[in-house]
């Protein structure tokens, strides 16, 4: 295995505040489910209380980083308005992950906006461009030579088509147009988080996790699968790099799907459809995606090629169907990267989604991401067998 900077492999696992920390009162999400009338989000797996614990058992279990974000809304409960006790929560959650000589991955806004935020109008906002730039300023003040990798925004192009184009998450908006817009202010929002967290500190690592996709043709035989396919690579995969081009010093390799796609017209889609998996005896998830760790090898040395960057997989993960499955899923995707890196690719570090079950968006509770598992009513939290098999694959000194 390639070592990176003197620091080692990165062997981790990955959360986001909103998913896990609970009693997030500020937030979009938070207004958005009692709204709708959905499942709340609530106490979550009460992390921000149990943010020892869970660190420690993810020391225990062989990791050596871990990735995590920060609430902006609890942060800045009001524009300009900073709540110093959020500030000394996350100094301690930092302490912690120090003391136990775990390295840090910073996430800085991941999905979830302050809700006097959104009123403005969220990313379609230009304005929240500048907002977010104070918000990073005031990161990089209060914790900056703590950080080791920073990730300042997690899938942007996810939270632009789930909430602007397939109108799935707030602000349920189904425009073409407006995602547009978003994705142009997300990119922007990173370009200038990148330079002002370089501006404090040169040898800072940054980038954004971005979510790519392991694209096949359907039909092999059909041009116009093999057309739609190009479209789709250039939409999922290129685009947002080509928008942040020059402002990457890690590319963050979210990574969950591969597509099988068919040349077919929809009006969110274009022309590209994408096969279902069930239909054609592949091995899925609980959630009904395709288990295809092999992707991950393929995408890891395409963009390797492409961009000629270091990668991190800053997310790969399962809701399995059981835990001999997530096991398996998780050795599967360990020997792709691998063997990205005997093919030549500089990957310098894997973080498993997710170290605890959690709240998973609009699909809330019911989806197990968890190496650990949390019991929903105690809040007891117990490592699965998978959680051990990738403590092994973690302390492998190769
Ligand atoms: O839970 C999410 C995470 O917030 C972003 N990446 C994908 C995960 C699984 O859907």
């Amino acid at each position: 295995m390639v070592k990176s900077n003197g620091v080692g492999f990165l062997w981790g696992s990955a959360t986001s505040a909103y998913q896990v920390e609970g009693g997030n009162i500020w937030s979009d999400w938070h207004f958005w489910e009692k709204q709708r009338g959905l499942e709340q989000c609530g106490q979550a797996v009460r992390h921000y209380e149990k943010f020892a614990e869970d660190f420690t058992l993810a020391k225990q279990l062989g990791q050596n980083a871990h990735r995590f974000s920060m609430e902006w809304a609890r942060i800045e409960t009001a524009p300009g308005q900073i709540s110093q006790s959020e500030i000394e929560h996350y100094r301690q959650v930092i302490k912690t992950l120090k003391s136990l000589n775990l390295k840090i991955c910073l996430t800085l806004h991941h999905f979830t906006l302050p809700q006097w935020l959104a009123n403005q109008g969220g990313w379609e906002n230009n304005q929240a461009i500048e907002y977010f730039k104070r918000y990073v300023q005031l990161v990089v003040k209060e914790f900056g030579s703590d950080i080791d990798l920073w990730v300042t925004i997690n899938e942007p192009l996810v939270l632009a088509t789930e909430g602007y184009l397939y109108g799935h998450w707030p602000p349920q908006i189904k425009s073409y147009r407006r995602m547009i817009k978003v994705v142009n202010n997300l990119a922007q929002a990173h370009q200038e988080a990148y330079k002002i967290i370089h501006e404090a500190l040169p040898q800072a690592r940054v980038g954004l996790a971005h979510n790519f996709f392991s694209l096949e043709p359907y039909r092999r035989w059909f041009i116009l699968d093999e057309w739609a396919t190009i479209r789709a690579d250039n939409f999922w995969n290129k685009w947002l790099m080509k928008l942040t081009t020059g402002s990457h010093d890690f590319i963050g390799v979210n990574y969950y799907f591969h597509q099988r796609v068919l040349f077919s017209f929809n009006w969110s889609r274009g022309f590209v459809a994408f096969a279902d998996p069930k239909k054609l005896n592949k091995e899925i998830s609980s959630l009904g995606w395709e288990v295809y760790p092999s992707g991950l090898g393929e995408v890891l040395l395409t963009i390797w090629q492409r961009y000629h960057l270091p990668l991190y997989v800053t997310e790969n993960g399962i809701d399995a169907q059981s835990e001999a499955q997530r096991a398996s899923f998780i050795t599967r995707s360990v020997a792709a990267v691998k063997q990205a890196q005997k093919q030549g690719a500089e990957v310098k570090g894997y973080f498993y989604w997710s170290l605890l079950d959690n709240f998973e968006w609009d699909k809330g509770y019911q989806p197990k991401f968890g190496l650990i598992e949390v019991d929903r009513k105690t809040f007891v939290r117990t490592p699965r067998e998978s959680a051990r098999v990738y403590a092994e694959i973690c302390s492998d000194k190769i």
